[in-house]
């Protein structure tokens, strides 16, 4: 089973990533990771703190010369803004002789209900570890599994849909929507629409207010077959859901044209299937995507895509009302230097995430302890999918 843990704080020492289940003689492309790492923190609409991080991975254990040794894998991106905190978050020794307790909650964060679950009296302890920092330890994780992916020749991508009202309209195919996402400070795809979004994220600051957006993630190269519909665990829609859904600040997933599907006829929703005996390995295919390239939980062998809604960051500068726990009086929420927008960054997690998803199911069907038995099971199972073709003349052997 391949599962990842991250462990960290947003201005500890770093964030740790745990992976487990990784077949041995994995190469770790590290240019790569640390691409995907700086991936997660351009887009415009982010703050300060981005000014000051430039996330690389170190490796602690799991590999010898750039090859994993199939037993668990350990990364650690270091905080540079550590520096500036290390009296106030060491892990080591006790707390400062006077220090100010944070302890009016946001609301919309997960100050009021971590304080209580955990019996803090300072909000600065949930702030740490459920703030969005944590994400590197998601992208990192999801890093590896495109580099595992890429045996099986799984692209996964994704780009940003809207910022607050403003949605991108060009009609572009699911390539070039990707391939220009990633050249655009927003991370999205038409270039009219970005300037509208760019002057609203301006607008928003001075505001002193937050604004959130869809994005939209997609797999390509996904062979049929991944996945099951026989228990709630081993869906691929519901393992999916769970990991966009686990991205903080996401409160809508869907699996393709999900909520639009309630409003279709059947005969105007569903995807017809065709059958082309050139196409390789597998000849049934569809023209349209509105299921998400999943069906009944598993993957049809077409393009998997899915749309993820997120709110608004909860850290205003024109705090929203909220009450002093300690004092019980009604007091506006504190600012703590913060994005306006994080949706162009939140749509490379999403992308790490669908990648994660992927790769554990990869990794369930074709097992193996090393890449090299893992490959020979895919391919076997090619050779199946192909079986599924009635040959030309010419391509019999
Ligand atoms: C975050 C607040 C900001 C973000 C941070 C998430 O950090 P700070 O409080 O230090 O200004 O930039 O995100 C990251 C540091 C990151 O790397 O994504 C929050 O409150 O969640």
């Amino acid at each position: 089973m391949l599962e990842f843990h991250t462990a960290g704080e947003s201005h500890g020492p770093g964030i740790i990533t745990l992976i487990r289940g990784l077949p041995a003689n994995l190469e770790i492309d590290i240019p790569f990771i640390n691409q995907e790492l700086s991936r997660r923190q351009s887009g415009f609409g982010s703050g300060k703190r981005m000014e000051i991080e430039k996330d690389e991975v170190e490796i602690l254990a799991g590999v010898r010369w750039g090859k994993t040794l199939g037993g668990p894998v350990v990364f650690e991106v270091k905080n540079r803004d550590y520096k500036n905190w290390s009296t106030l978050m060491d892990p080591r020794g006790s707390a400062p002789s006077s220090y100010e307790e944070i302890t009016i909650p946001r609301p919309g964060h997960a100050d009021l209900g971590g304080m209580v679950k955990y019996r803090f009296s300072d909000l600065r302890n949930v702030i740490e570890r459920a703030s969005a920092r944590e994400t590197v330890g998601k992208c990192l994780a999801g890093a590896v599994a495109k580099i595992f992916l890429r045996h099986f020749g799984v692209k996964v991508g994704g780009f940003v849909e809207s910022i607050g009202e403003v949605s991108a309209q060009e009609e572009l195919n699911w390539e070039e929507k990707i391939s220009r996402a990633r050249h655009s400070p927003l991370h999205t795809y038409d270039p009219v629409r970005e300037n509208e979004m760019i002057k609203l994220i301006d607008k928003v600051k001075e505001e002193g207010d937050t604004l959130g957006g869809t994005f939209v993630v997609v797999a390509q190269g996904v062979v049929p077959g991944l996945g099951s519909y026989s228990e709630i665990q081993e869906r691929l829609d519901s393992r999916l859901a769970f990991f966009l859904m686990g991205i903080p600040g996401i409160k809508g997933v869907e699996i393709g044209e999900g909520f639009r599907s309630s409003t279709l006829r059947g005969s105007q929703f569903h995807d017809e299937i065709f059958y082309d005996s050139h196409r390789s390995p597998f000849p049934f295919y569809r023209q349209t995507f509105r299921s998400g390239g999943i069906e009944g939980g598993i993957s049809i062998g077409d393009i998997i895509w899915a749309r993820c809604a997120m709110k608004p960051i909860p850290t205003l500068q024109r705090g929203l009302m909220s009450v002093d726990v300690k004092e019980k009086k009604p007091t506006p929420a504190r600012f703590e230097r913060s994005d306006i927008c994080a949706v162009p960054r939140a749509v490379v997690v999403g992308e790490a995430m669908l990648a994660w998803v992927l790769a554990t199911v990869y990794r369930e069907k074709f097992g193996g302890d090393s890449i090299e038995e893992v490959e020979s099971h895919f391919k076997d199972y090619l050779t199946y999918l192909e079986s599924f073709r009635s040959l030309e003349d010419g391509e019999r052997q």
